[in-house]
């Protein structure tokens, strides 16, 4: 079966180094088998290599066999995606994910969440929404699933395929995009909120080179990063042709250089001549970039794929091994960095030291809001400066007008929800240096707030 076509475009690399949220079961250290597996092979190098799964597979011992041998992380091919997992409002269900999760931990791999908002695969009631009634349910969506994954997922595609293709280098139409621009930082930040040890990133096809699409993603990223949105890694799905961009690596490094890891994500390839060397060129371009830290392949058979008869995978439909399997474990044996990974998820981008001589408070601190409004909602952004003390915590008092409510806040805890409403710093950011900015932001209904909101340091 083939969903629809795309226009493939030629790339390379992947492999994503293991940052392994605390507590996670993952074999990252070398096996007896080292060298000899595509697991073995890529944990020497602080690489998870991967798989998408379909659960339903998970009882057939031939598939089972591949999956355990060669990967170790998967993830959930349709599972944990928004109409599996929300089938009507406010009703969950991870029967699919749960399953892929139990099977992951009692082998050694790790998960990799895919994936919370997309404007494919929404449940009908969700295509029925717009609007802030649509906003909300997304952002709740986010919320209660990566709150029930958390601590089980190494990282998330928190926002797929939100770019369009093409030359714009903009936004696609979707509805959540009619929601509001802000759609995909108020996704992740209340990603953060609700997992802060899983990586969070952004995914999509077509950026295997630089392109506009690429550079559209780039910027965006680039414009997190200098807000303090928290995102942490961008996945290249990697659905490829029978020719491979020359600027497959620089593309992947120019976001390595962002800060953000960066990730293969949906890797299959047109069969053909040039297949196992295309393989085996986005494999050493992800080696060769340290903040490259899995690779993952759309499948583990061939008649496993989505792209059907391309025969686009490293195993045939018996399980046996391609020549682009061995172009693969070869340019995995061969070289690249081999930093180990990290062992803990590092802190959240506004952890910082604390300031050493606080006298707490009597520097305060000052609060701005900016805000995104459309008609019944808004999302307001508001930034905390620590005055000439520096604070040890701190509260943010806005004003709400009658009729309006919090419904969601990230980054700080919101004392009810209507009339003026205290925010109070969370674990992370309430130490702040002299002058230190950060940010913590809240959705709500009605009317926006209009007043300077006041800050309180403690
Ligand atoms: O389209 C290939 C991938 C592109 N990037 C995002 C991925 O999430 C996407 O995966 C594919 C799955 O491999 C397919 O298995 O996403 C498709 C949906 O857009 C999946 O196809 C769907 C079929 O369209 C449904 O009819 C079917 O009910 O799979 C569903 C479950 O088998």
């Amino acid at each position: 079966m083939r969903p629809r076509t795309r226009t493939l475009q030629a790339t390379l690399t992947l492999a994503v180094a293991g940052v392994l949220a605390a507590g996670m079961t993952v074999a990252l250290a070398p096996a007896a088998s080292a060298g000899t597996t595509l697991r073995a092979s890529a944990a020497e190098k602080g690489r998870y290599f991967g798989a998408a799964v379909a659960t339903g597979k998970l009882s057939t011992s031939a598939y089972t066999t591949v999956l355990n041998r060669e990967f170790n992380s998967v993830t959930a091919e349709n599972e944990m995606k928004w109409d599996a997992t929300e089938p009507s409002q406010g009703r969950f269900s991870y029967t699919g994910g749960d399953r892929l999760v139990s099977h992951a931990q009692a082998n050694g791999m790790g998960v990799r969440g895919h994936a919370l908002l997309w404007h494919q695969q929404q449940p009908s009631w969700a295509q029925g929404l717009s609007g802030s009634a649509l906003r909300s349910a997304a952002i709740n969506h986010v919320t209660q699933v990566a709150t029930h994954y958390r601590g089980k997922v190494y990282a998330w595609d928190v926002v797929n395929e939100a770019f369009a293709d093409g030359g714009s280098g903009g936004r696609r139409d979707s509805n959540l995009q009619r929601t509001g621009n802000d759609w995909i930082e108020a996704a992740f930040r209340a990603a953060r909120a609700a997992d802060p040890g899983a990586k969070l990133c952004y995914n999509d096809y077509n950026t295997d080179g630089i392109n506009a699409k690429s550079t559209g993603i780039y910027n965006m990223v680039r414009d997190f990063k200098s807000r303090g949105v928290p995102i942490d890694c961008v996945g290249f799905q990697s659905h490829l042709g029978t020719t491979l961009a020359g600027d497959y690596q620089a593309n992947l490094q120019r976001f390595a250089d962002l800060g953000v890891d960066v990730q293969i994500t949906e890797l299959d390839v047109m069969t053909g001549s040039n297949q196992a060397n295309i393989y085996g060129a986005v494999t050493r371009a992800c080696l060769a970039i340290s903040r490259c830290t899995s690779i993952t392949v759309w499948g583990v058979r061939d008649c496993d794929s989505w792209r059907g008869s391309d025969n686009a995978l490293l195993f045939d439909c018996n399980g046996n091994k391609k020549a682009a399997y061995t172009s693969v474990l070869n340019a995995l044996n061969a070289g690249g960095t081999s930093t180990p990974p990290p062992t803990s998820t590092p802190p959240p981008p506004t952890s910082t030291p604390p300031p050493t001589s606080p006298p707490p408070g009597t520097g305060g601190c000052s609060a701005s809001v900016s805000l995104n409004t459309w008609s019944g909602g808004f999302v307001a952004t508001v930034k905390v400066t620590a005055g000439a003390n520096g604070t040890r915590g701190w509260t943010v008092s806005v004003a709400l007008p009658g009729g309006s409510a919090v419904t969601n806040a990230w980054s700080a805890t919101a004392a009810g929800s209507t009339g003026t409403v205290g925010f109070t710093n969370v674990d992370y950011n309430g130490q702040l240096a002299a002058g230190q900015v950060t940010e913590f932001g809240f959705q709500g209904t009605g009317a926006a707030p209009g007043a300077t909101p006041t800050c309180t340091a403690s």
